[in-house]
């Protein structure tokens, strides 16, 4: 018997929106679904910025167009109203008359914001909303956070020992997770648009902030916090192989790929930081700062989200893992090998 379900095609469309988590930022991760009598008759998703609309790719997978106005349009994220890089999906699916548009989500784009659905019923097609909203909603939470609050959705991410410690007690570095968590650090890399540390991490790590440990991902832009630009100029992120945003409180330069940026709010620094990269486009930022970057993140309340690996190792002395403040909820525990995974959500 064939199985037919309006949760199982929109978690499909989901499913599908979800391949393109490395390369559509800042725009939303959407896909699409369309169903004619209890049979999926085509798909796709946004895969690439800029590219084709998810409703665009699935209208164009199916052969038989004649079908498209007896059927159902299962789509993650209203359809856009708007002419952007391409014309109106609304308009797409009015052309073909389609029979019933069900989506997750109402597009927070002021651009949209509930306009592409109005068309839709203004053109005589039934349309419903919410279906597996919760599930879309964290799919997009980069995408909500940055159009609802103007500002990127910031994950901080530590590791520590058994006993709390983040690094030896004279700062030098410390291996605490097993390779296999590194790889997944590498994913994580990738899937977000900016990686953040701030001065002390640089001279004492002198990390390249790059993805290496997993296949094909992108990099994501590189972010320091140097207040007093006091860092010299030969430390790996410094090497113009990765787009590099300095933050400081002085001076204003732009070279190739690296840039330093003045910000002229000593007090409020962090906010005014991601304000600065929200308004360069950038939707999530993957800091992985040391304790007191990390808890100045905390302090300010600039924090969504905390993954957090505790390994079985003891050291006895060092320096002290932050503490995940109170509001925060567990949402993931993981085994991973030897490290023990968490995540936390506001
Ligand atoms: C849809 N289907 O698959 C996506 C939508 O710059 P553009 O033209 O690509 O438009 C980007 C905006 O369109 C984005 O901010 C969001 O509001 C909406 N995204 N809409 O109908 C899609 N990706
Ligand atoms: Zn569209």
């Amino acid at each position: 018997m064939m199985v037919t379900s309006p949760t199982l095609y929109m978690q499909r469309a989901l499913d599908l929106a979800g391949l393109a988590i490395e390369s559509v930022s800042p725009n939303p991760m959407v896909g699409c679904v369309i169903v004619h009598n209890g049979e999926i008759i085509g798909e796709g998703y946004h895969a690439q910025y800029g590219g084709p609309h998810a409703e665009v790719n699935a209208v164009s997978s199916v052969r038989d167009k004649s079908l498209l106005n007896e059927s159902e349009v299962y789509v993650t994220l209203e359809p856009c109203s708007h002419f952007g890089k391409t014309p109106p999906c609304a308009d797409l699916l009015i052309k073909h008359q389609v029979k019933k548009v069900i989506v997750c989500n109402l597009d927070p784009n002021p651009l949209v914001a509930g306009k592409g659905l109005q068309k839709l019923r203004d053109a005589g097609i039934d349309v419903q909303v919410g279906l597996l909203e919760q599930a879309g909603l964290e799919l997009n939470k980069r995408f909500f956070k940055a159009m609802q609050a103007g500002l990127p959705f910031v994950i901080v991410k530590w590791a520590e020992t058994a006993d709390g410690f983040v690094a030896n007690a004279d700062y030098s570095p410390l291996a605490i997770t097993t390779a296999t968590s590194n790889l997944i650090v590498h994913k994580w890399r990738s899937e977000e648009d900016a990686i953040l540390v701030g001065k002390h991490t640089v001279e004492t790590d002198n990390p390249s902030l790059n993805v290496r440990n997993w296949p094909e991902g992108k990099n994501p832009v590189r972010v320091v916090l140097d207040r007093n630009n006091s860092l010299g100029g030969d430390f790996k992120v410094f090497d113009q192989t990765q787009k590099t945003l300095v933050y400081n409180l002085v001076k204003e330069s732009e070279k190739e790929n690296l840039q330093h940026i003045k910000i002229n709010a000593d007090t409020e620094f962090l906010l005014a930081v991601l304000r600065d990269l929200k308004a360069k486009g950038i939707h999530s930022v993957f800091v992985e700062g040391g304790p007191t970057l990390i808890k100045a993140f905390f302090d300010a309340k600039l924090v969504d989200e905390v993954r957090v690996f505790k390994n079985d190792k003891a050291l006895k002395d060092g320096i002290a893992a932050p503490h995940v403040p109170a509001g925060f909820v567990l949402k993931e525990n993981h085994q991973i090998i030897n490290d023990n995974l968490r995540i936390y959500r506001k």
